[in-house]
């Protein structure tokens, strides 16, 4: 004969009991991250605009300074020996760089244009057109030639379209990149002979100009080697700070 065993079934209060604490157990939670969550909101809200695919970039500078080379430093290629110069400009379509160290960031675009360095007359065009939220001036370092010029032919642009009628300039930051700088060697004492050179250049004045012409513009610069993974976190520091200066609010 089969004895058939029952289990009492536990008592319904026990499992209401837990449910009970795991409420208070979360709410308790709640409280102590509630002041928390309230003194992160600044860095909640940088987080998110940081997400934001807003900027709309274009890359000017001499032939060969490297212009292509930083659009292909963005999408993490090897920057070659040879590359074919740019006629004319290329929309590069989006950026979305991983900069995160310490923290998550990116380098977002949702535009970036490669202006070929041949044919400077063709800038104002893709100025007027794109009306871009940030400008990198990629200047060489080994060789000097033109920048001046144009530095000078950005600042008659936006003098023009300043004076455009129902022209709303976007422009909030111009970062001067000073690449190739390896050529000049690493360490930093080369470096501050390189930035305060271009400090007191001619060529810095002109881009100043741009500056004081439209209220709210930033300029900072850098310097960079695309070429050589030994500059990388210098490269990228310069990148996260010009993303930092085009996201804040003018
Ligand atoms: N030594 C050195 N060479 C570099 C660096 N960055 C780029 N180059 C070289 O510079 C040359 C020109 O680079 P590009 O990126 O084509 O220059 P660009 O500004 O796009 O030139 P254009 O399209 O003609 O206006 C290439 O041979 C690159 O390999 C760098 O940081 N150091
Ligand atoms: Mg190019």
């Amino acid at each position: 004969m089969h004895q058939i065993a029952y289990m009492p079934a536990p008592p319904a209060a026990s499992s209401s009991a837990s449910l009970d604490w795991a409420l208070i157990v979360g709410i308790v939670a709640l409280v102590i991250a509630l002041p928390t969550l309230f003194f992160q909101i600044p860095q909640i809200v940088a987080a998110i605009r940081n997400l934001r695919l807003r900027h709309r970039l274009v890359l000017i500078g001499p032939q060969k300074a490297g212009k292509t080379s930083l659009w292909l430093y963005l999408n993490n290629k090897v920057v070659p020996d040879r590359i074919t110069g740019t006629y004319g400009f290329q929309k590069r379509g989006r950026i979305v760089y991983d900069l995160t160290g310490e923290k998550t960031f990116y380098f977002r675009a949702r535009e970036l244009i490669d202006q070929g360095g041949e044919f400077p007359k063709s800038w104002e065009g893709v100025i007027r057109r794109y009306n871009p939220d940030g400008i990198i001036f990629v200047v060489d370092t080994s060789n000097r030639a033109n920048e001046r010029e144009q530095a000078k032919l950005l600042f008659e642009i936006y003098e023009r379209l300043i004076g455009a009628v129902r022209y709303r300039i976007k422009l909030k930051g111009i970062l001067i990149l000073l690449n190739k700088f390896d050529i000049w060697g690493a360490n930093p004492t080369d470096r501050d002979k390189v930035l305060k050179e271009y400090e007191t250049s001619e060529f810095l004045a002109e881009i100043d100009k741009v500056k004081r012409l439209i209220g709210g513009v930033d300029v900072m610069y850098g310097c960079a080697s695309l070429k050589f993974a030994a500059f990388r976190s210098e490269n990228d520091q310069v990148l996260r700070e010009f993303a930092e200066l085009l996201s804040s609010s003018r």
